[in-house]
Order: structure tokens, then C-alpha cells, then sequence
């Protein structure tokens, strides 16, 4: 039986010295915490699947060091135009069809611009007319830009805090740390569902792992999904060409599932979705990272400009583990309807 929590009963008063000590503890007991806070508010077995689809790639004019799609970078990445709304729906249709949940667009943009709104609305319509979740990630938003993004009915705004307050402006100069969460509240105040997490192995230390899950922790409401990304280095990126060939050029695997653990801890309703970077993790490792909680994914074998793991190998994965697909709603979705039918 799952245990029913109202959102007063999550604790938002983490202290970084808490989470330090998280990740301190014995690797098996960390997970073995994980699990239990993971079975008693969520469905052990399931895991939600969701799909990416890039909507506009590339000449991004954001400098953010791990990213393929800026124009700082030299990663080869061919800047696109706002794809056409039919092509997104084709896309979509094909994602539905292979078992997804939700439908994850993303934009190469600093921020959207007002003219592109209209055919952003008309993309969430669209897509959430066929019977699916929707997610939209196009950079920072005015609280008028997520109000309209809420009146077309967007179910989720994805926007990455990234990685701990120091680390951030090691990684990211065009923009602050506290950009991301004054987007993050306009998100929230206009009633979208908040998911948000970062990257894992920018050569970041452990303390700046502790303040990436400490600042989500302790968001006044915890994002409903709680992306962990490990870095996928590219080449001609600033952290892909620094990182290659260094001890820091892969994040251990073990302080990978450590970091999963944490926040799943901390954030016992939220969806903590093993994000990028499941291509080149084995499978022991991503079985790890299901037994301390992570319970989401994205399928299909392209994120947005890299490769991902691909749906004949998640479900050969999937079989061997026993686990199947989420169907159902959300713990932290049902508990905010719940309250806000009180
Ligand atoms: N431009 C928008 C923004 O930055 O908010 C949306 C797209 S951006 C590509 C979405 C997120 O993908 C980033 O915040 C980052 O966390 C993640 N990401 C980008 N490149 C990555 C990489 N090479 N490895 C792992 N995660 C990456
Ligand atoms: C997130 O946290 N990870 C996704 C999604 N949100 C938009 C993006 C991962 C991008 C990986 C690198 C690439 O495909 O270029
Ligand atoms: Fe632009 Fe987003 Fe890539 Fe940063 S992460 S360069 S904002 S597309």
C-alpha cells in the first residue's frame, strides 16, 4: 500500500550538512534508504517513459560549457529553424506508438521570443490532443510567457538548475544561477508542473553535488520531475575538450547512483529521471540507479543531439529486470490535485 503524504508533510528545510551526511553513508545502506523511501511512495516496478524530440537545434547564443548546441561551441551541430508544427505531431504520433508517456520538446533558445509563441501553443495543443503528457524546455520564460504556456495546457516546463550555486558560473557566463530560479518560479506561479535537475561530471566536487540536490530540495514545492543527467562529453564543447583524457573525463559510477540516492531522499514524491548518459552506463549500473529510486527515462535512441540508449535495448534491459512501463499517474500530480480540491 503506498503511503498517501500531503505536500506539508515534505520537508523543505534541508540543511547542506544533511545532505553531505546522505552521501557520506555506507554505498548500501545510501541505497538501501533510497529504496525504502522509493517503495513506500512509489510503484517500485514502473518506471515512466518519455520521449525527446529537438523542436529548434542549435546557434544557441548561451555558453553553457557541456552544450552541444551553443554557439561558442564547434561540435558540428547545424543551427535549425522552429520545426513545423505537423513535422512535431508526426514525431509525437510516432512516440505514443512506441509506448511513451510524455513528450519532451526542446529549443535551442536563450529565451523564446514572442513571435514564436504562436506556434509553440499550437505544438502543446496539438501534441497534448493525441493523449500525451507534455514538456516544453525552451530557456528562460517572462511570467506573461508562462502564462500563455499554461493556458494552452503544457503539463510540465523543464529548466535545469544544472549543477550546485558555486560550480554554475564555472560552467554557464551568460546567465545567473538565480536566472534559472526566478524562470523556475514563473513556471510555478502559472500553475506548470516543475521539472528540473542538472548534469553529473562536469568536474564538479562532491560539495557541488550536495548544493545542485540541496537547492532542489529546497524549493518551496520540490519539482514533480527531478532530471539527472551524466555529462555527455562532446567534442568542441569547453567541459567536453577540458574534461577528455583526465581522471574527470567520466563521473564514477558509484557517485553517480550516490547523487540519484540523495535526491530521491530528499524528494520522496518527485520523479527522479535517469536522464542522459544511459548510453554509455552499463546495465548494472543503471540497475543501481533504479534500486535508489530513479524510476523515469528517456526512450528512443536520440536525446537531442546525442545518442541514447534506444528502445530495443531498453526493453531488453527492462525485461531482464522486470520492470514495465508507468502507466499511472504521479505521486507528487495526485497529491497537488488532491490538495487543491480540499
Ligand atoms: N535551451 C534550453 C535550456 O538550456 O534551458 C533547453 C535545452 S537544454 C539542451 C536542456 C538541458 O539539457 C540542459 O539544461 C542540460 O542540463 C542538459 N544537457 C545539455 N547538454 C548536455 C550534455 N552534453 N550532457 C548532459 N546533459 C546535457
Ligand atoms: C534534461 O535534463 N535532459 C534532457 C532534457 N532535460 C531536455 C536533455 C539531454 C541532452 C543531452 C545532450 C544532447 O542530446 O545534446
Ligand atoms: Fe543553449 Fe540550452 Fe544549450 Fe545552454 S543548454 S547552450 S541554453 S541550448
Amino acid at each position: 500500500m503506498l503511503k498517501q503524504v500531503q505536500h506539508d508533510e515534505l520537508r523543505n528545510d534541508w540543511t547542506r550538512a544533511e545532505i553531505a551526511a546522505l552521501f557520506e553513508l555506507p554505498f548500501t545502506e545510501l541505497v538501501f534508504r533510497a529504496a525504502e523511501v522509493h517503495r513506500a511512495h512509489h510503484a517500485a516496478g514502473e518506471v515512466q517513459l518519455c520521449t525527446l524530440l529537438s523542436i529548434k537545434t542549435g546557434g544557441c547564443p548561451e555558453d553553457c560549457g557541456y552544450c552541444s548546441q551553443s554557439a561558442h561551441a564547434d561540435s558540428g551541430v547545424e543551427a535549425t529553424k522552429l520545426m513545423d508544427v505537423q513535422a512535431v505531431l508526426q514525431s509525437a504520433a510516432q512516440a505514443k506508438d512506441a509506448g511513451s508517456q510524455r513528450f519532451c520538446m526542446g529549443a535551442a533558445w536563450r529565451n523564446p521570443k514572442d513571435r514564436d509563441m504562436p506556434a509553440i501553443v499550437e505544438i502543446v495543443r496539438g501534441v497534448r490532443a493525441m493523449g500525451l503528457e507534455t514538456c516544453m524546455t525552451l530557456g528562460m520564460l517572462t511570467p506573461a510567457q508562462a502564462d500563455q504556456l499554461a493556458e494552452a495546457g503544457l503539463d510540465y516546463y523543464n529548466h535545469n538548475i544544472d549543477t550546485g550555486p558555486e560550480y554554475y558560473e564555472r560552467v554557464i557566463t551568460t546567465r545567473k544561477f538565480e536566472d534559472r530560479l526566478e524562470t523556475l518560479d514563473n513556471v510555478r506561479a502559472a500553475g506548470i508542473n516543475v521539472c528540473s535537475g542538472g548534469i553529473v561530471g562536469m568536474g564538479e566536487t562532491r560539495e557541488d553535488r550536495v548544493g545542485f540536490v540541496h537547492t532542489l530540495a529546497t524549493l518551496e514545492r520540490h519539482p514533480e520531475s527531478v532530471p539527472v543527467n551524466a555529462l555527455v562529453p562532446v567534442k568542441g564543447t569547453v567541459l567536453g575538450d577540458m574534461l577528455e583524457g583526465t581522471p574527470l573525463a567520466k563521473i564514477d559510477d558509484i557517485e553517480f547512483v550516490r547523487t540519484v540516492a540523495a535526491a530521491r531522499i530528499t524528494m520522496p514524491l518527485s520523479m527522479v529521471r535517469l536522464s542522459a548518459g544511459r548510453e554509455s552506463m552499463s546495465e548494472a549500473t543503471q540497475a543501481l540507479c533504479f534500486m535508489a529510486g530513479a524510476n523515469s527515462i528517456f526512450t528512443g535512441d536520440k536525446l537531442l543531439t546525442a545518442p541514447n540508449a534506444g528502445d530495443d535495448e531498453d526493453a531488453a534491459l527492462f525485461a531482464k529486470l522486470g520492470l514495465t512501463a508507468l502507466r499511472g499517474e504521479e505521486p507528487m500530480r495526485a497529491c497537488a490535485r488532491a490538495e487543491a480540491a480540499e
